[in-house]
């Protein structure tokens, strides 16, 4: 119940904006990269991001154009660069002024304003500083602490910035060792995708090229904000809908990005107040998307309004489908989506309308328990009408980090597939590796077993799991019990700070800097969401003398772990060698030394897009998904975090949230005013947030209480303030992503 005068948080909230990017978005680049860069050292970066003789931008991983821009980067693209690039450099002064405690009473705002790691540094047991360490006796010290842990006990985490040459030495150097845990990024994040479609089309990627965008007649885009979090796809989007095509938004939310927008970079757009993009808004309530899907999926069928040609020629299990959907109660459908039925036959007109259709997706439905369902909800829709593999259509999951789809294709998974170990063995048995087979343990079964003590070791190349996965409290706990932890990162980061009995903290060079090698400055190369294999090269000087490239701090862990079994100096000294043990093992890299010189790079081959269904068996596979129910007890709300204008993950770049209204806070809590009413709560109002899984209770204090335009019965939170709240046992079925999206929680006023 709430108090007669509830304490109420002084915070500023604006309207919510009519339009994204426009003038905003450029002063907001300005200040950003002042900030942290001054302006010379970041406009010399930002001229080369997305350049085919530049970097691959360390945001997200949507595909540069084939001619870009002379600036093709965007106001959080910029703030990514402004991060890296900072002039800020956390030394080993700094480390011997504050021990691991008082680090961690900071903010991860705070953390990332250390700025740049200048120095390898070591944590000894016993010790609670970091201090330096030369870099042969840091690999001499990690190579003894993995054997004693042992290979079983190892796990070898990654997250997606990671270079494919990078990627494919640690994870041969993880498996040579004998672990085969690889854990990574893609487990929290698009599994869920991989595994909904590697099961209905064969292919766990997605099925359309840039290209497609200019042809498409709808385009869908279903739980994803691109306007924060990839924001150059607006320039796509901006385009399609000046052409004509529909773009239909389906979103718990009404994401500013995704109503209009105004290219920064084009005064007249910026005059005329931008370009009008989703024509309709489907409000969904939050997992109600597999009830909406099926909705709509039911119309089309009740119309017969089907391909059939293509059905009968490459698909199976239509009739079982069938036969399902139509057994579906339209008011049962209507209370499970949280809209009517008249929206989703009104979105079935316009996709049977449409000759080609996109379907594009991100977290908003690969965090929930029936995830895998609701992707392959999508894939229904669209084989029914052939949406798939021809110009103009297809299945578009948006990838989050810049190369996470490359690294899986250069074998970081933790359950690896028979063929790909098998060409592992035939390519390196001589030197002595024998891969270990059967799955390995993924990020929520990493931090399981490690809660459990049965993984005593953590390497982790990127990345911040202690503040990108669930129940916090629980892996800071289970990554203290660590008898090692070695972190190869760029900045300071709350995982860093939980280091277990003994830690390293290697510093690398960031994607801006200048990789030189003894074979001079190398490139590296990178794969974008939509399986275009490029080249990124940094054209900054190096913060600090003493910072090692990725790969190389690869060859000198595998050197110290492993012996001479691969020419480590002469790969290091040119990444030439790396890709071309790339291409002799992975397939479709034949050649990759030469093809990946060509300005643009190449595309890998999407057996689906040729209608090629050879990986699911021949045909493309129709499932039958039972949609949950959504329910919830009196007082409950389902609640998603999400990420704020001015965050990359765990990386707070500041305290504001532009597109939402919010300003120097994010301990907040977006609130429908119609639940306010029902639970007695005012604007502004001081609240815990109290979550129940399986009897227990987990409980996050004095968040703000923000109105919003939400449908009841829903809540949201930034991503990672909320993450406590989040069980390590709540994840998506086949997928084991965690339930991000779907928390269900009580929202009590902060006792004084
Ligand atoms: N600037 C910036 N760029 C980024 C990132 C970043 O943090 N900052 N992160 C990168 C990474 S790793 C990733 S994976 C991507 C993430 O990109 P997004 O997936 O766009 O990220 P989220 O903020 O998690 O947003 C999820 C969206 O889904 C909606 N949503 C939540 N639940 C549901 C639901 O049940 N149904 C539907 N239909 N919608 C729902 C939310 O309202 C929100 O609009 O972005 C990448 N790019
Ligand atoms: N509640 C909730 N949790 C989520 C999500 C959510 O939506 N809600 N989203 C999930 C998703 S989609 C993802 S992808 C994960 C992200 O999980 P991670 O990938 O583990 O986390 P990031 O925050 O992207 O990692 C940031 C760190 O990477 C390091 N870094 C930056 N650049 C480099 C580099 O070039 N090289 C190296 N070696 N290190 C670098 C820096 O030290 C920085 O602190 O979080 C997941 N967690
Ligand atoms: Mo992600």
């Amino acid at each position: 119940m709430a108090t007669d005068d509830p304490e109420l948080a002084d915070i500023h909230l604006t309207d919510v904006p009519r339009l994204a990017g426009g003038l905003g978005a450029v002063t907001s680049t300005a200040r950003f990269l002042r900030r942290e860069s001054g302006l010379g050292r970041g406009a010399k970066a930002l001229l080369a991001m997305n350049q085919p003789s530049g970097f691959d931008c360390p945001g997200c991983a949507w595909p540069e154009p084939a001619h870009p821009a002379r600036l093709e980067f965007c106001e959080n693209g910029a703030k990514a660069i402004a991060e890296e690039a900072t002039t800020r450099r956390a030394t080993p002064e700094l480390f011997a002024a504050r021990s691991v405690d008082e680090l961690r009473a900071l903010s991860d705002f705070e953390l990332g304003q250390l700025g740049r790691i200048t120095e390898p540094m070591v944590l000894r047991a016993g010790d609670r500083h970091y201090r330096p360490i030369a870099w042969d006796e840091a690999f001499a010290l990690a190579a003894a602490e993995l054997r004693a842990a042992g290979p079983g006990a190892s796990a070898f985490y990654t997250s997606g910035r990671t270079s494919n040459e990078a990627a494919f030495l640690y994870q041969l150097v993880a498996r040579w060792f004998g672990s085969p845990h690889l854990p990574d990024c893609a487990n929290l994040c698009h599994e869920s995708s991989g595994v909904a479609l590697a099961e209905t089309i064969g292919v766990g990627k997605g099925t359309v090229q840039l290209d497609d965008f200019a042809e498409a007649d709808l385009i869908l885009v279903i739980g994803q904000n691109p306007g924060t979090n990839h924001p150059r796809m607006l320039s796509t989007l901006r385009e399609a809908a000046q052409r004509g095509a529909t773009i239909v938004a389906v979103n718990p939310l009404r994401e500013p990005g995704l109503v209009r927008f105004s290219h920064p970079q084009k005064p007249l757009d910026v005059l005329r107040g931008g370009v009008a993009l989703a024509r309709e808004h489907v409000a969904v309530r939050i997992g109600g998307d597999q009830a909406f899907l099926q909705g709509v999926a039911k119309a089309v069928l009740e119309r017969d309004a089907i391909d059939h040609a293509f059905v009968a020629e490459h698909t199976t299990g239509l009739d079982a489908y069938r036969a399902h959907v139509a057994a579906l109660d339209w008011r049962e459908l209507e209370v499970q989506a949280g809209v009517p039925e008249a929206t989703m036959r009104a979105l079935a007109d316009r996709y049977v309308a449409a000759e080609r259709v996109i379907a594009c997706w991100a977290m908003g439905l690969t965090q929930h328990p029936h995830a895998v369902a609701m992707i392959q909800e999508i894939s229904n829709l669209m084989l029914l009408r052939g949406n798939i593999g021809k110009p103009g259509a297809g299945l578009c999951p948006v990838r989050g980090h810049s190369n996470v789809q490359g690294d899986r294709t250069m074998g970081i998974t933790a359950r690896p597939k028979a063929g790909f170990l098998d060409a592992l063995d035939r390519d390196f048995g001589e030197a002595g590796f024998v891969a270990p087979r059967g799955d390995g343990l993924d990020t929520v079964d990493t931090l399981r077993a490690m809660r459990a003590g049965r993984i005593t070791a953590l390497v982790a190349l990127g990345g911040n799991l202690v503040s990108a996965t669930p129940d916090t409290d629980v892996t800071a706990a289970a990554l203290d019990g660590c008898r090692f932890t070695l972190s190869i990162a760029t900045k300071v980061n709350r995982t860093h700070l939980h280091p277990g009995a003994t830690a390293l903290l290697l510093p690398c060079l960031g994607r801006t800097e200048v990789d030189a090698q003894a074979g001079g400055p190398q490139f590296v190369t990178v794969e974008d969401s939509m399986s275009v294999v490029h080249r990124s090269q940094g054209v900054l000087q190096p913060i600090s003398e003493h910072l090692r490239s990725e790969p190389a701090i690869v060859c000198g862990l595998g050197r110290a772990l492993l012996g001479d079994v691969l020419p480590w100096d002469a790969l290091v000294g040119d990444y030439d060698g790396i890709r071309a043990l790339i291409a002799r093992t992975i397939p479709g890299f034949t050649d990759f030394n030469t093809r990946v010189r060509e300005p643009h790079g190449f595309v890998l081959r999407n057996a689906a897009r040729e209608r090629d269904f050879s990986g699911s068996g021949g045909h493309a596979r129709f499932t039958v998904g039972h949609a949950p129910d959504l329910r919830l007890p009196p007082g409950r709300l389902r609640m998603m975090t999400i990420r704020s204008h001015d965050q990359y993950n765990t990386t707070v770049y500041g305290l504001d949230d532009r597109y939402r209204g919010i300003k120097g806070e994010r301990r907040v809590v977006l609130m429908s005013s119609a639940d306010m009413v029902a639970l007695g709560l005012v604007e502004r109002q001081v609240v815990d947030l109290i979550s129940e899984f399986d009897g227990a209770e987990r409980r996050v204090t004095r968040f703000i209480v923000v109105p919003y335009d939400i449908p009841p019965g829903n809540c949201a939170t930034y991503f990672p303030e909320a993450n406590p709240l989040i069980p390590l046992e709540s994840v998506a079925a086949k997928s084991n992503t965690p339930t991000s999206k779907s928390v269900v929680v009580r929202v009590v006023p902060t006792e004084a």
